[in-house]
């Protein structure tokens, strides 16, 4: 267990989201319940709380009109792996799925710290297992690959492009795994709220725990002591000690009126000593600082204050600052030195915020849906520039960092989701994960902002997900299907390499190019 002078000196506040328990039902509710379990059961859970899919509760609805939830069992959500339904089911059955959702389970579960503690399984305990790897190869250059067609990962070598180890992961993991700083460990997070501990030396579980019911991602702090869960249901964050997972603290995301939030995401931001998460529900940015010491000059900063006399006392750990936005943000972006954000929301609207100003000071101008997420940034005619697909359109947006106007929009043959480079490599590559044309993925000079070749490596299955070895001179792609594979391929020549059969590999991940957080992949 981590300790820090904070933690010596404040009480842990354990702040905890409860959420309604009414069991009010809907008229519909028994046809209803048959047609969910039949068609939405499977991604969204038998009890609504989340799977693959989002958690289906009205808490976590908000945001969604109930005319646009037709609108979306009809006609299937853009960018998600939601479906169309309107071919198998008639109108009533829509309506009444509709009425289901915004109707409260008669008993929420509940997932709060005894919850979390009761879930925590340590397998090993701190110097059980040894220092040294038990395989030889550069551990600088590995990578860790996710095969969510079988919920498995694989270890990989960089250099030789061989499996070390593949191990059984939890059910549907998303999002990047987090590497401690050192590249030892690995955490995982799963969309039902299962945080994993690997350790990549003895190729060990190390331990596990569940942070949430339905989560969005993990980050990890600079000195690798803490992990941070986003969740959507409950609708809070949670702080982990990485030496074993056991729950530090719950922050419940509610707003000065008590509306409560779901989590868009969280990230670590290096040079503040801070995580900072985005909301889905409130118009809020909020910046968590992990240091020993109160951060200089406090401003900002919640502070916990004398009941009595109203004085501040002994601020707790992990004070929080918020920042108000104009819109929602559901996906976000930093400039390399975390000074900024560039943010948006589903419907559009970016904004970008300083962090240390604690203030909005300009917008986006990129239409559609950016997937800032997936941005990257690199030099172009002396200047920085940030590449972001677009979810939406077929477009990949080149923005320039200082004046934020975008220079570029460049065609793409569909909308793209994940997009990738390296420092030392001269290509950009976005794959085009939606659509006709999903077997595609354009390469594009970064010096001409043109694409320079297009490949198909097989016809029909889906091409997506570039990550480069530590150097840059090899780009690993993922075939997202069952029949699956990683291809490599030479990042210079753009020639095929090497093909490794995988089970829908998703995301892999390069230990140094995130443990240095390189410009050209996602923190
Ligand atoms: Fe993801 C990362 C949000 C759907 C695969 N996705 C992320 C991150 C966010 C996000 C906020 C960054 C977290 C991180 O890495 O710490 N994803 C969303 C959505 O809001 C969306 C559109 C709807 C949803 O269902 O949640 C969505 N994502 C998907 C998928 O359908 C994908 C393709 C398959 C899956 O796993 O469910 C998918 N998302 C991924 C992957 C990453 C990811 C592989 C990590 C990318 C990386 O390289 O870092």
């Amino acid at each position: 267990m981590n300790t820090n002078k904070w933690m010596l000196g404040a009480a842990l506040t354990l702040s905890l989201n409860s959420l309604p328990a009414n069991a009010e039902q809907s008229s519909t509710d028994v046809d209803a319940k048959t047609v969910f379990m039949q068609h939405c059961a499977s991604c969204h859970g038998a009890q609504r709380t989340g799977g693959i899919g989002p958690a289906l509760l009205p808490e976590n609805l908000s945001r969604l009109r109930k005319n646009k939830a037709l609108d979306v069992i009809r006609n299937g959500r853009v960018a998600t792996q939601m479906p169309a339904f309107s071919q198998q089911l008639d109108e009533a059955q829509i309506a009444a799925l509709a009425d289901l959702i915004y109707t409260p389970l008669a008993n929420t579960p509940k997932w709060e710290l005894p919850q979390i503690q009761a879930s925590q399984k340590l397998f090993y305990q701190a110097g059980e297992l040894g220092d040294k790897p038990v395989f030889d190869a550069d551990l600088m250059n590995l990578f860790i690959v996710v095969e969510l067609g079988d919920h498995h990962a694989t270890l990989l070598d960089g250099d030789k492009f061989e499996p070390i180890h593949r191990f059984k992961t939890h059910f549907a993991l998303h999002g990047g795994p987090k590497y401690s700083p050192d590249g030892r460990y690995v955490y995982f997070a799963s969309r039902d709220g299962w945080i994993s501990k690997f350790d990549i030396y003895n190729l060990k579980t190390v331990a596990e725990v569940r942070a949430g019911i339905n989560t969005r991602n993990l980050a990890v702090s600079s000195d690798g002591r803490y992990a941070i869960a986003a969740n959507y249901l409950p609708n809070n964050l949670v702080i982990l000690d990485t030496a074993d997972l056991s729950p530090i603290k719950v922050i419940d995301v509610v707003d000065q009126t008590g509306k409560h939030s779901r989590v868009s995401a969280v990230y670590n931001a290096p040079p503040r000593n801070s995580f900072v998460a985005a909301l889905k529900d409130i118009k809020e940015v909020w910046e968590i600082n992990y240091e020993d010491e109160p951060p200089a000059g406090f401003a900002g900063w919640e502070h916990n204050y004398n009941k009595e006399s109203g004085d501040v006392v002994v601020p707790e750990p992990f004070p929080i600052r918020k920042i108000e936005v104009s819109t929602y943000l559901d996906d976000f972006f930093f400039n390399q030195d975390y000074s900024l954000l560039f943010g948006a929301s589903r419907e559009g609207e970016g904004v970008i915020l300083s962090l240390d100003a604690r203030r909005e000071i300009g917008e986006l101008d990129v239409p559609g849906m950016p997937h800032l997420g997936s941005g990257i940034t690199w030099d172009y005619q002396g200047k920085e520039v940030m590449a972001t697909p677009n979810l939406k359109s077929g477009t990949v947006s080149i923005i320039d960092m200082e004046s934020w106007e975008t220079i570029k929009h460049i065609k793409t043959k569909g909308p793209g989701f994940f997009m990738r480079s390296h420092e030392k490599t001269p290509y950009a590559w976005v794959d085009v994960f939606f659509g006709p044309n999903k077997d595609l993925m354009h390469v594009i000079d970064k010096s001409t902002l043109e694409i320079v070749k297009t490949l198909k490596p097989v016809p029909g299955k889906t091409a997506a997900h570039i990550e480069f070895t530590k150097d840059g001179r090899y780009a690993l792609m993922s075939i997202w299907d069952v029949d699956g594979a990683l291809i490599v391929y030479d990042a210079e020549t753009l020639e095929e390499v090497k093909r490794l059969p995988m089970v829908k590999p998703s995301g892999k991940y390069n230990v140094f190019n995130k443990t240095t957080y390189s410009r050209g992949t996602s923190h």
